[in-house]
């Protein structure tokens, strides 16, 4: 059985998460972890019996390149473009976190660089394969609401997230990037592409630097409706922090799901439900348990794509366009209008 080895660049908060949800596939093993400050690296490399540390890329491609399949790259948006050329010099296949890079112009050329170096490129965009979400796109190509006419995909929330990942709270583009280009994935994922798209975005957190609310409508090739809503200033009976809710209307029916993980299912003879909760692995943390178990299964979706089991869904090709509709609907905030694709 050959065993997949990679490195982690950047062992901050997510990447603990990231090295669990790889423990729960057999044929992965993380063989040299990076940080720009050691001492983070030693911490997680002593856990997960890793020897080799660094705190300096290019040495690490240098003495590793030889033994690994691929990086999985775990650091700020900033540094996604210099990794992935630098493992694609060593021609390594790249796992990229989300958001891909912090213009599309630079999206584009990352891709562009891994399909000159014949590198597969993989963005973990994780929230297309979270348990709920999966369920609620079985139901609709079941066809039993018929005809989608309009939808809404909302992560709206006051869950203090600068607690656990401070540098949120500096980012100039703020939940565009961060949520919206996993909300926005949603959307493509279950409703195809965009042919036109506004927006609105507000800051209503004076202590940050971006935005921290987005309204986003688009018009989709289907004709659907879809409103995409993000918020991380809302102040609701009910937190819903990290789920994505989504309703969904049809001709002969519509769809919701819940905060509790329920979908309904309304028809005009009447309502049923189902529970589509995620896996709770022993160390997914309950705050984050839908986001952290779907990480499992978007590695898996990689990792079978690099066995040549089957396609991967979040290939760098199709990320970008979900970077095109996050950057897009700044450009349309920006400048008040709608953006025609
Ligand atoms: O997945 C993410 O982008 C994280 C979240 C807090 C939503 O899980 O920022």
């Amino acid at each position: 059985m050959k065993i997949y080895k990679f490195a982690v660049l950047g062992t901050g908060f997510w990447s603990t998460y990231q090295l669990a949800g790889w423990g729960e596939l057999e044929i992965v093993k993380p063989i040299a972890f990076y940080n720009r400050t050691l001492e983070k690296a030693r911490a997680l490399a002593e856990q997960y019996n890793v020897e080799h540390i660094y705190d300096n890329v290019d040495e690490l491609l240098e003495n590793h390149a030889g033994e690994l399949d691929f990086v999985d790259i775990i650091t700020d948006v900033d540094t996604h473009e210099l990794f992935t050329l630098k493992a694609t010099q060593y021609g390594l296949n790249v796992i990229c976190q989300k958001p891909m890079a912090p213009t599309f112009e630079t999206a584009e050329k990352m891709v562009s660089v891994c399909q000159k170096a014949n590198v597969a490129f993989y963005i973990h965009e994780n929230f297309r394969f979270q348990a709920p979400i999966r369920k609620l796109k079985e139901i609709l190509d079941s066809g039993v609401i018929g005809k989608v006419f309009k939808a809404n995909v909302a992560f709206c929330s006051g869950f203090p997230v600068f607690d656990n990942q401070p540098f949120l709270k500096e980012l100039d583009q703020f939940i565009l990037t961060d949520i919206g280009s996993h909300v926005l994935d949603i959307a493509r994922y279950l409703f195809g592409e965009a042919k036109t798209l506004f927006c609105h975005t507000a800051r209503v957190n004076q202590e940050i630097k971006g935005e921290d609310v987005a309204n986003v409508l688009m018009q989709m090739q289907n004709g659907i409706s879809c409103y995409v809503e993000m918020s991380y200033a809302t102040i609701a009976e009910t937190e819903t922090f990290p789920q994505t809710l989504v309703r969904v209307e049809g001709e002969n029916g519509s769809i919701q799901l819940l905060h509790n993980f329920e979908i309904r299912v309304t028809t005009r003879s009447g309502t049923t439900a189902v529970h589509a909760g995620p896996v709770m692995y022993p160390w997914v943390d309950p705050a984050y348990a839908v986001v952290h178990s779907s990480i499992v299964d978007c590695n898996r979706n990689i990792l079978q794509n690099m066995e040549g089991k089957s396609p991967a869904e979040t290939i760098g090709t199709d990320n970008l366009e979900t970077i095109r509709l996050v950057h897009a609907a700044y450009r349309s905030a920006r400048e008040n209008r709608v953006i025609v694709f």
